[in-house]
């Protein structure tokens, strides 16, 4: 009850909650302990900016996220901090930007615990406030104290407890890479003692098959790059396992696992506010949905997945109406970075495209410095508050999720957390449209951007033009690049030479920002 020295009643206050720069100050107005809503975090895996209906897709029908959508607010500017997972996640829900830490690549599956147990995590400030907190479905951010060194057959020494998740049902890494099991608050889920796991990601274990060596094991899905180490399911991966016997996922459940698992979360704490973060396998390659799934969508595997990840939608919202708590519950739906065709499985993604643009309008996919890689769907229900409906272009950030919604539950946290993060309430709730002063987003390279609302400055680099496997613009130039987004929102004329100035200012905020690295 400590948090009720705000207290206060809604619809009228939201409107004044916005713009506030400060955390936890005076000026920020959070609902009273009553009225709490919960909060869920939808988090989509490589999901594009044109890959649903309510954002231009043709070929794919998506009626539960159109279901959000016409009941929220369907934001067209909002951003990831980063073009791959791992980045973008710890960004997500530690308020502070990945390239402020060299160790913030995509992990491996037996990567350490990135986020370390001391750092502030979006879980604990919703702890703080009273909430009982999960997550289920990927993770990406490492387990364990050491990477390389989990005894995957006990229970793990550091997991998601130790970072503000009062539960969590995960899978370590990806699909596409061991260990191939759920970890269910610690501990491998279904643990089967006859058949205990191993994981390397150095070298395989003697007499195990290989995708590269076995190719006709993989009677699943065959990979078109990379994913030819252990073979999982018939499906070859990256690293290399052995054991794992019962416990080990089949792909085709994936989504149906941790969808059940989300849903029986809800249905336990509709009683109480809760914070649920749950971050689905769909769209990241394999694609192996359910065989439900299957078979009907124009664009094959790739679209089957979509269709599979507005289920999941479908059932998380169900099971909020349910329990009788939809009304109060605010659900965030996003995805973690911008789009891939071909991620190295031999799905004809490519092929049977039909005319669909993945990243819309964009230029640019996954991996990119272009905006294709980072803007990403969003959308805000909480239809006790907000007004539902709304199309919003206001300019947002995935980084500041945590000071806003901190702001929201009247969370106080403690000195240095969520550094990066600021307090924009009213722009996620539609109540104010004031763009953020600028957004960082950094490509699969480590390139930093600068987009502001108008201009996109993008640093030079001596990366690749395009990533030959997945056919993606990375939007690497030895060069800066400015664009005027506001009139050419491809990112087609580099606009630098000519706007010495402009490239000047993005420059010093990117100095400004690197800066603040070193004198924490
Ligand atoms: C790449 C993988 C890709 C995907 C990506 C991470 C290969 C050839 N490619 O290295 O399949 O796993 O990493 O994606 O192995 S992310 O969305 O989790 O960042
Ligand atoms: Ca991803």
């Amino acid at each position: 009850m400590r948090y009720l020295r705000y207290s206060l009643v809604v619809p009228a206050v939201l409107g004044t909650v916005v713009g506030g720069y400060a955390k936890g100050t005076k000026k920020d107005k959070a609902v009273n302990e009553r009225e709490k809503p919960n909060v869920v975090i939808i988090l989509a895996d490589d999901l594009g900016y044109g890959d649903l209906e309510c954002y231009g897709a043709k070929n794919v029908q998506t009626p539960n996220v159109n279901r959000l959508a016409s009941a929220g607010i369907r934001f067209t500017n909002t951003h990831a901090v980063a073009a791959t997972s791992t980045p973008s996640r710890y960004s997500l829900l530690t308020g502070e930007y990945a390239w402020r830490r060299p160790d913030t690549n995509i992990a491996t599956g037996d990567a350490g615990m990135i986020i370390r147990p001391g750092q502030y995590t979006m879980a604990d400030m919703f702890k703080s406030a009273g909430y009982t907190t999960a997550a289920v479905g990927k993770w990406h951010l490492g387990l364990g104290d050491e990477t390389g060194a989990q005894d995957w057959n006990a229970p793990l020494p550091q997991a998601l407890g130790d970072i503000g998740f009062d539960y969590h049902y995960i899978m370590a890494a990806t699909a596409d890479r061991v260990p191939c099991v759920f970890i269910e608050n610690g501990q491998v889920a279904n643990y089967d003692a006859s058949a205990p796991i191993e994981v390397s990601y150095k070298q395989n274990f003697p007499g195990e098959p290989t995708g590269r060596d076995n190719p006709e094991l993989l009677y699943n899905l065959r990979s078109s790059h990379g994913h030819d180490m252990s073979i999982v399911n018939g499906i070859g991966r990256i690293g290399f396992m052995r054991g794992g016997g019962k416990a080990l996922w089949k792909d085709e459940n994936i989504a149906d696992s941790i969808t059940a698992h989300a849903v029986d979360f809800i249905r336990q704490h509709a009683g109480e506010p809760f914070f649920m973060y749950f971050a689905t396998n769909d769209v990241h390659v394999p694609r192996f949905p359910h065989e439900r799934f299957r078979g009907k969508n124009i664009m094959g595997l790739r679209g089957d997945a979509i269709v599979q990840f507005d289920w999941s939608v479908g059932a998380i919202l169900d099971a909020l109406d349910e329990a009788g708590i939809a009304d109060n519950t605010l659900v965030i739906l996003t995805s973690d970075n911008g789009p891939v065709v071909d991620d190295g499985y031999r799905d004809e993604a490519f092929e049977r495209l039909n005319g669909h643009s993945p990243a819309g309008a964009l230029r640019g996919n996954k991996y990119s410095a272009f905006e294709g890689g980072t803007r990403v769907p969003a959308i805000v229900r909480w239809s006790k508050q907000v007004r539902g409906g709304c199309v919003n272009d206001v300019l947002m950030s995935h980084i500041d999720l945590m000071a806003s919604l901190g702001a929201l539950v009247g969370a106080r946290m403690p000195r240095g957390a969520a550094p990066d993060s600021r307090n924009h309430l009213g722009a996620l709730l539609g109540t104010d449209t004031t763009d953020r002063a600028y957004v960082l987003e950094m490509a699969a390279n480590r390139v930093i951007s600068v987009r502001t609302k108008d201009w996109k400055y993008i640093e030079g680099s001596d990366g690749a033009k395009v990533q030959q496997q997945t056919r993606i613009e990375l939007g690497n130039d030895p060069k800066p690049q400015l664009y005027h987004l506001s009139d050419e929102p491809d990112e087609r004329t580099n606009l630098a030479e000519k706007q010495p100035a402009i490239v000047f200012e993005m420059q010093d905020i990117l100095r400004r920002e690197r800066k603040k690295t070193t004198s924490r």
